[in-house]
């Protein structure tokens, strides 16, 4: 017997936890995990990511009785909905790995019992609901699918940071293989709050997501390409910007800088042309937009360069200071993070480099870059000859810059992320340079 509205959560990473603890809120939840310290933690009210407004809600939900992390996967018998929600990497072409998905859809087949649905969440390449998960909950169960139970796929949407608010308020997708499913499936995400939307197939729902992701990445390419045309142009790509979106309806160019990171929008893009390819159709905008981000690390770590040398400096004898080394605003997390790319980059030049990051964690900091955190900005940019300002943390708007040119060898500044005023720097005396943003455009003022 399925119990009304039971969910069961398999996979609590940052998107697994933060459904499972939103849910609980008003319904009763079981989370699954295979990491025996994540459910320990979790169990004691003490969440292994960092999610603002996540501890609190979790702590609440455990105190209701509402909530309790398992590594028991035969406790999803009783329960109407198995969410899925495990890990889905890519390897460097963009070909999904789909072993968690794989190991998940076993579980649940052994134990699949019938009136139960079950929605899978994780990143996939379209058709995967379909073809691959559905099929094998089928031969495990010998159950029917359509009859005995439904599956749908309900693409995660919230971006990290804001992912306890926006599961209240973001449309959710509801792609199920039939009316039936589709009903019953937005009957519990109702429950959360935000429009429903159901569309007519798991595939759409695939779709939607990687388009999110794609769209997305392929204007953030755009707005880097038009940071490339300005540099050579004389022209400040940020006024530009700023002035061809202001209140004309029709633009919304995105923000150029040294990078894009996390596993996202890196991954995303690359599933859809590998899909797509693969069916004999190739997407080279995607592949271009994509290689395009890519290099931006590359294109900082140039106006270094450029920097070094019109200041008559030698990389041996320098020291860079890397400002940001998360790739996300105001976040510890470094996926994928451009800063790393411009710091090994940095390392083959011999010069010495000091790293500052007030949010990322110093132990993950020393895993990833194999060097320490300077605890301090003083500390960092002290005897530096240039900063490079890497990730868009809200601190970097308000750096003392008079008091950091006193404290630096040689005031040089490369600013990736649009943080401070160009003109305010060079006022200053400082040699500035930012993506798209070439000294001569503030210079002919
Ligand atoms: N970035 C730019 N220029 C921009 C916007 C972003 O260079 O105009 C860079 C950021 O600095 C960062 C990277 O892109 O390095 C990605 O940041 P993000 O804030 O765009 O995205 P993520 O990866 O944190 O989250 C995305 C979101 N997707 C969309 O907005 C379409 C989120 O809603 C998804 O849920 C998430 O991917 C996901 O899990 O797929």
């Amino acid at each position: 017997m399925v119990k009304k509205e039971k969910v069961f959560v398999m996979g609590l990473g940052f998107i697994g936890l933060p459904l499972a603890v939103s849910l609980a809120e008003k319904t009763e939840v079981i989370g699954f995990d295979i990491r025996r310290e994540v459910v320990d933690l979790v169990n004691k009210g003490n969440p292994h990511i960092f999610e603002p407004g996540l501890e609190e809600t979790l702590k609440k939900v455990l105190k209701k009785g509402n909530f309790r992390a398992t590594q028991l996967v035969s406790e999803m018998k009783g329960c109407k909905y198995i969410i899925i929600t495990v890990g889905t990497p890519c390897d460097s072409q963009g070909v999904p790995i789909l072993g968690q998905v794989e190991s998940a859809a076993k579980s649940i087949g052994e134990n699949l019992q019938k009136g139960q649905f079950i929605i899978l969440k994780s990143t996939v390449p379209p058709l995967t609901t379909e073809e691959f998960v559905a099929p094998k909950l089928e031969n495990l169960s010998r159950l029917k699918l359509g009859k005995d139970f439904g599956v749908a796929f309900v693409p995660e949407r919230t971006v990290e940071g804001q992912a306890m608010k926006e599961l209240k308020t973001l449309p959710k997708i509801i792609g199920g293989i039939d009316e039936k499913t589709n009903k019953e499936v937005s009957k519990l995400f109702k429950l959360l709050g935000g429009k429903i939307i159901p569309v007519s197939s798991p595939r759409i729902a695939e779709m939607v997501k990687l388009m999110d992701n794609t769209f997305r990445d392929v204007n953030i390419a755009l707005a880097n390409e038009f940071a490339r045309a300005a540099s050579v142009l004389g022209a400040d790509v940020v006024e530009a910007i700023q002035a061809a979106n202001a209140d004309y309806p029709r633009n919304k160019i995105h923000t150029p800088g040294a990078g894009v990171g996390g596993s996202c929008l890196t991954k995303d893009p690359l599933i859809l042309a590998h899909v797509s390819e693969k069916a004999g159709e190739p997407l080279p905008l995607i592949r271009v937009a994509r290689k395009t981000n890519l290099e931006m690390p590359q294109r900082t770590f140039n106006l270094v360069q450029n920097m070094i040398k019109r200041n008559k400096r030698d990389f041996r004898n320098s020291k860079i200071a890397i400002l940001g080394l998360s790739f996300k605003k105001d976040t510890s997390d470094l996926r994928e993070t451009p800063s790393k790319v411009v710091y090994d980059l940095l390392n083959q030049t011999g010069a010495q480099i000091s790293l500052y990051d007030r949010f990322a964690f110093a132990e993950e900091v020393h895993k990833l870059f194999k060097a320490q955190k300077s605890n301090t900005l003083e500390e960092a940019v002290k005897g530096a000859d240039c900063l490079i300002i890497a990730t868009d943390h809200s601190e970097f708007r308000e750096l003392k810059l008079a008091k950091i040119k006193e404290l630096m060898r040689t005031p040089c500044i490369v600013d990736g992320r649009h943080m401070i005023s160009p003109h305010f720097a060079l006022e200053l005396g400082f040699d500035y340079e930012g993506i798209g943003r070439p000294k001569e455009a503030f210079e002919r003022k």
